[in-house]
Parts: C-alpha cells; structure tokens; sequence
C-alpha cells in the first residue's frame, strides 16, 4: 500500500515537472525521468558492492566515498549507511534532474522516495540499493532533503 501511495505521488510529481524533464533532454527522455542514470539492477546478478555512509558533522553533510568510477554495463550494489542523527535520501540520478528534485521537495519538504533509484534512511539505519549502469556519462547521488545538498550531500558516478 506504502509503495502504491509513493508511485501515486511521484506521478503527481512527475505531472507537475512535465515540462521541465521535457526541456533537459535531446533524445533522452523517453524513459520515465526517474531512471536518468541507467536502470534498476538485478539482485541476482553479480555486482560490485559499495558501503556509502551517510554522515553530517562540521557544518557538513556528506556522503563518503563522494566519487565513483563505474564502468559501462556494470552493476553496482551500493550498501547505504546512515550514521548520522537526522534522516538522508540516495537519490541517483543525473545532476540536472536532482536540481530540479530538489526545487521540487523545498516546496513539498514530506515528499518521500521509495523509486528504484532512491531511498530514504533513517538513523543509524541501512538500506541498499541495486543500479545498472546502461548509459555513460557523469551522474549524481544526492540528498534532496531541504538543506542537505547545500551543506554537501552529494557525490558523482563516472560511467564510462
Ligand atoms: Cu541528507
């Protein structure tokens, strides 16, 4: 029922930001804008295992390791911790579609993720979360709660 509401929300979203998603791609958006940075991977597959923590402290907020080199093809299993005192998303997708999601949530700071390519964890919680790697580029891994972004919580994948 949870997963039912979320995709009910993120089709609202989706509406709403119709134009945007349109404008920010030659050729790029026939795919529903929520898989900008590959597709979902399979759990069954074989995949490159990535511990990324999620930690504030310093005036920061970070995600650690904030680069990764990922090859075309690949798949990835990123193992998300957070070891911090306040709730983080993972949200992969590309560093154009993330500015705008996060527009988004400051004026909807409730909205929650639960896409294949976002998640959101809570204190001292894990999660994870299997991602193909399909097109190359440079794509972003970002916490698009209100303020996390600013204080530094992203990081970028190479894909080539
Ligand atoms: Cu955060």
């Amino acid at each position: 029922m949870k997963r039912l509401i979320m995709t009910a929300a993120a089709v609202l979203l989706a509406a709403g930001s119709l134009p945007l998603a349109m404008a920010s791609g030659p050729g790029h958006e026939e795919h529903e804008h929520a898989f900008s940075a590959g597709e979902p991977g399979d759990p069954r597959a074989p995949s490159r295992t990535i511990q990324v923590t999620m930690q504030e402290g310093d005036g920061k907020m970070t995600f650690v390791p904030n680069h990764i080199d990922a090859r075309l093809g690949e798949q990835i299993k990123f193992v998300l911790y957070n070891s911090g005192e306040l709730d983080h998303e993972f949200v992969l997708a590309t560093v154009e579609e993330n500015k705008k999601h996060a527009k988004a949530m400051e004026m909807n700071p409730e909205m929650e993720h639960d896409d294949p390519n976002a998640r959101r964890v809570a204190p001292k919680k894990s999660d994870a979360i299997v991602w193909k790697f399909t097109k190359p580029g440079r794509f972003e891994y970002a916490c698009l709660i209100p303020g996390h972004y600013e204080a530094g919580m992203f990081g970028t994948v190479d894909v080539k």
